[in-house]
């Protein structure tokens, strides 16, 4: 089993984090995105949407979406619970990583990926007008996290989950994207912090 990974982007990160808490070392196959490495012909046969993650079993088969290598390894060895355990757990930790996805992951790489120079050649058309349309959503979404979070201690509830992750991966995501969350959020802030002070953030 080998995992393609692409260093400091956040996708491969977050399936890293996930294996870091469930305490699970793969051997790394590295693709260099600056270089181009993933449109090459060799990594399209792996996976022909040239993206990263990629997680190639011993059998060969190919499981990419990070989000779906998680769920492979939750599958595999169940402990740490990272999805939920029973349907209304289960239900809220999907709700919350798909909210963070959506509201937050996507849209802060929309404005990475259209406003950055060193993305002009992954981005093609860079269209900077859907990078400015995009802040002002990610500024309403932080805000109604941060009020979220004032009564819980993670995004999901009372367990840290695969939701936390993604929270974790998107905020650090801002900083590229030259977005900063504001000093007043401090549930946000509170959140954050603690989730980037777990050993796992560091994978
Ligand atoms: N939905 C996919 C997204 C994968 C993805 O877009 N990965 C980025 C790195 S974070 C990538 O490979 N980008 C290369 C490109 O856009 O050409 C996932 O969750 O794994």
């Amino acid at each position: 089993m080998r995992l393609y990974d692409g260093g400091r982007a956040p996708n491969p990160r977050r399936t890293r984090i996930f294996l870091a808490e469930k305490g699970i070392k793969l051997p790394l196959e590295p693709v260099d995105l600056g270089a181009m490495q993933h449109k090459s012909p060799a990594y399209a046969a792996v996976n022909p949407l040239m993206r990263v993650p990629a997680l190639v079993l011993d059998d060969g088969t190919v499981i990419t979406e990070s989000i779906a290598i998680c769920r492979y390894f939750e599958a595999l060895q169940p402990e740490p619970v990272l999805f939920g355990r029973g349907a209304p757990e289960m239900a809220r930790i999907e709700m919350w990583n798909r909210r963070l996805e959506l509201h937050l992951l996507f849209p802060i790489s929309h404005v990475f990926r259209n406003s950055h120079p060193a993305m002009k050649e992954m981005e093609v058309p860079q269209v900077p007008a859907w990078a400015e349309a995009n802040k002002p959503r990610i500024a309403e979404f932080i805000t109604l996290l941060d009020r979220e979070l004032k009564d819980r201690p993670f995004a999901a509830g009372d367990a840290f989950s695969v939701a936390d992750i993604t929270g974790l991966v998107a905020v650090d995501f801002m900083k590229p994207a030259k977005l900063a969350v504001p000093d007043e959020l401090v549930n946000l802030k509170r959140w954050h912090a603690a989730i980037a002070a777990r050993p796992s953030a560091a994978a």
